[in-house]
């Protein structure tokens, strides 16, 4: 559960650059119609925080680097209990919104480099996977989202 009372500060720019992120939904924030559109850079600027931690897709830790999802969330002033993540392979989930208690980032960059379409970018859904033995399963594996475009708050 994410609002009680709390609510976003400043309205919401309209991003200069190509939108990386759509939020939707259960928003007080948006800059197009029902919608907050966010760039690279308007993510950035809300402050990164990175998470080292091993995956299903490597045995070897990586350094995920990104913004944190429940900056980006508060920014928009999200009120809901789920999340539909939807990527750009139009792979979808619901996420619980209880899951921001892992802290949990929207991820850019893996060991600094910058993740692009073509491979698991733009958005990686990551979270701190070796730090609580609960995620170390599938049913959060299947939370990391790859290639993220879309979040609806429900
Ligand atoms: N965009 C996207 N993200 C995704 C998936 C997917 O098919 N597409 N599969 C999910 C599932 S079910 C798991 S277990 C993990 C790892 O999936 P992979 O081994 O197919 O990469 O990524 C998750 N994120
Ligand atoms: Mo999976």
């Amino acid at each position: 559960m994410l609002g009680g009372g709390a609510s976003a500060a400043e309205p919401l720019p309209p991003p200069g650059g190509p939108v990386i992120l759509t939020i939707a939904g259960n928003i007080e924030q948006t800059n197009a119609p029902g919608e907050a559109r966010f760039d690279r850079e308007m993510l950035e600027a809300l402050g990164t925080a990175s998470i080292v931690t091993r995956s299903q897709v490597s045995e070897t830790p990586q350094t995920f680097e990104g913004v944190p999802l429940r900056v980006v969330l508060e920014r928009v002033g999200a009120r809901g209990r789920v999340m539909k993540a939807v990527a750009l392979n139009d792979y979808e989930i619901s996420i619980p919104l209880d899951d921001l208690r892992y802290e949990p980032i929207l991820a850019m960059r893996i060991d600094g480099q910058l993740l692009t379409p073509r491979d698991k970018g733009p958005l990686w859904i990551a979270y701190p996977r070796d730090a609580h033995s609960i995620l170390q399963d599938l049913k959060y594996d299947a939370r990391w989202v790859w290639r993220l475009r879309r979040l609806t708050i429900e």
